[in-house]
């Protein structure tokens, strides 16, 4: 999370009178965007699904009360399901950018719960562009468009020439996403625009996604808390950057000259296998592999078992290899990764350490 000054200064910035509505405020990556557009001044405007419980906590720190004097951040609750309350979002805030950010986002939950995935990360989209045109809102869009349209790929590293092979109703929702806002570009004229974000991660990243089960599990097992993780297949191959990262691409995708399409990636991938073994080496726990198949396990320095496989976490039909070529984004909006694998790996083992109240390892030593 930011620092006290560092949200001082984010909610102090003059504002640049532009106003931009997130879907998706809550998630990982509305939480980071939120952050970056306060930065530059913007008024936002999210959208909150309902629920029991408060669902709010990436956002907290920015939170605002309505009641205070000139208030940047507008939270409205609605729903992707929910035309009318899309419509009303968009109207009252009247926004010049509009990012939709939200979505059923877990590819292995989407094969449980298939026909949902379709209407939110799917019909969703159709949702918000018709909100758009009804209102005839001149706002720039953003599609959160997926490396997972790759699929089984067809060609290596994937460009924004590749052609789409969806391997999920997750993959295919967002095809659907995808070639609608393209559509609505071309039909229509509007400033439609789709990023094909590569997976990237942060500590604020869901603790149901690989990369964060893990982080999570190394602080928790370090720490006495846990004996083991529970896997899948570790011998996935992922282009896996910084959430904070993707997010100045989002925006910057909305500043260019004309609409487009872009691969958003680092440009290198790792297996899940090696990330365990950055995760596990960062607590002073190096992992040798034993077994194979179902059978294999991470064996701590001490002969304990840190990772087994527990075949609930295989997928109908897995996404073998992502590998982006970034080069359109750097070429025309000047967009590259900062962060580094190892940088990534190491800040959210620190943060899920501090959050179960351990030590900063490396400070330590
Ligand atoms: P995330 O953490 O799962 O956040 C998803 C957001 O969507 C949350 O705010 C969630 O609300 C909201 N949401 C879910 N269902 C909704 C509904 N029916 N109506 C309104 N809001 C709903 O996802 P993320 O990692 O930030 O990803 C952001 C977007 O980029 C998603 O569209 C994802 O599919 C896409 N994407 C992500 C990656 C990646 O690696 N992270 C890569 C490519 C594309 P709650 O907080 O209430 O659950
Ligand atoms: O972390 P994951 O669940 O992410 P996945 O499926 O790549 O999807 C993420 O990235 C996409 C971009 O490419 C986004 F569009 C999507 O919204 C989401 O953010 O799984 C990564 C890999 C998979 O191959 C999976 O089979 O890790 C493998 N894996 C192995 N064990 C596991 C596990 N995944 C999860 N979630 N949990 C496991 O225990």
């Amino acid at each position: 999370m930011p620092t006290a000054q560092e949200r001082e200064r984010m909610m102090n910035t003059p504002k640049n009178g532009k106003r931009a509505v997130i879907t998706g405020i809550t998630g990982q990556d509305g939480s980071y965007l939120t952050d970056l557009l306060l930065s530059k001044g913007y008024e936002v405007w999210g959208l909150v699904r309902r629920s029991s419980s408060f669902n709010t906590s990436r956002i907290d720190h920015v939170y605002q009360d309505t009641h205070e004097d000139d208030v940047r951040l507008h939270l409205m609750y609605g729903d992707l399901s929910d035309a009318t309350s899309i419509y009303r979002l968009l109207s009252e805030a009247d926004p010049h950018e509009v990012y939709n950010l939200a979505a059923q986002s877990h590819v292995a939950v989407s094969f449980d719960m298939a026909e949902y995935t379709g209407d939110i990360t799917g019909l969703g989209t159709i949702r918000i562009l018709d909100a758009l045109r009804e209102l005839r809102s001149e706002a720039r869009f953003y599609q959160a468009g997926s490396s997972e349209l790759y699929g089984k790929v067809l060609e290596t590293p994937q460009t924004e020439e590749t052609p789409f092979y969806p391997r999920s109703p997750y993959a295919a929702a967002k095809a659907y996403g995808f070639y609608v806002t393209r559509n609505y570009r071309e039909a229509y004229d509007m400033f439609a625009t789709n990023g094909i974000l590569f997976n990237h991660e942060s500590p604020r990243r869901g603790r149901t996604f690989v990369t964060r089960k893990v982080t999570h599990a190394t602080a928790s097992i370090s720490l006495g808390l846990q004996d083991t993780v529970y896997l899948g297949n570790l011998d996935a191959k992922r282009d896996w950057g910084f959430a904070g990262d993707y997010v100045e691409a989002m925006w910057m995708m909305l500043q260019a000259d004309k609409p487009n399409d872009y691969v958003i990636a680092t440009g290198e991938t790792h297996t899940v296998r090696e990330f365990c073994e950055l995760s596990f080496a960062e607590v002073g726990l190096p992992l040798r592999w034993e077994g194979t198949g179902l059978d294999e396990k991470g064996i701590g320095p001490n002969g304990q078992v840190l990772v087994s496989i527990d075949p609930r976490y295989f997928r109908p039909t897995e996404v073998d290899l992502l590998l982006g070529n970034p080069a359109k984004a750097e070429r025309e909006l000047g967009w590259k990764p900062r962060t580094s694998f190892r940088e990534l790996v190491r800040m959210m083992v620190a943060s899920d350490r501090a959050s179960l109240g351990g030590t900063d390892l490396r400070r330590a030593a």
